[in-house]
């Protein structure tokens, strides 16, 4: 009988997954002491990119759109520090050109969103 209701509770959220799960992959990149890792990262449209600050750097980074496709908001993240996330789903094709706003000349990555095939 618990059985029964366990495995009824667990399919719900499965099959939720399922539906948004053929929509893309997430792709993760690095944020380190004055650079992205990777700086150029190829992607297809509905992808979502998630940025994770690294155990290892010390000083405060963040994540914002300089310039992207047409019809594309600016976007940025707070400035965060070692262990935080920030995520964007991205969703026309084109060139993503993203900069960290504390070391612009330096922290940089372009990030080429694909149409799917
Ligand atoms: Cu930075």
């Amino acid at each position: 009988m618990a059985l029964t209701g366990a495995a009824a509770v667990a399919a719900a959220p499965a099959l939720a997954v399922a539906a948004t799960s053929s929509v893309g992959k997430t792709r993760n990149v690095s944020v380190n002491d004055n650079y992205y890792g990777p700086s150029k990262l190829t992607v297809h449209v509905g992808d979502t990119v998630n940025w994770r600050w690294s155990e290892q750097e010390t000083d405060v980074h963040d994540v914002a759109l300089k310039t992207g496709p047409k019809g594309v908001k600016k976007f940025a993240s707070e400035p965060l520090a070692a262990g935080e996330t920030f995520k964007r789903k991205l969703t026309r094709a084109g060139t993503y050109k993203i900069i960290c706003t504390f070391h612009e000349e330096e922290m940089k990555m372009t990030i080429t969103v694909k149409k799917r095939p």
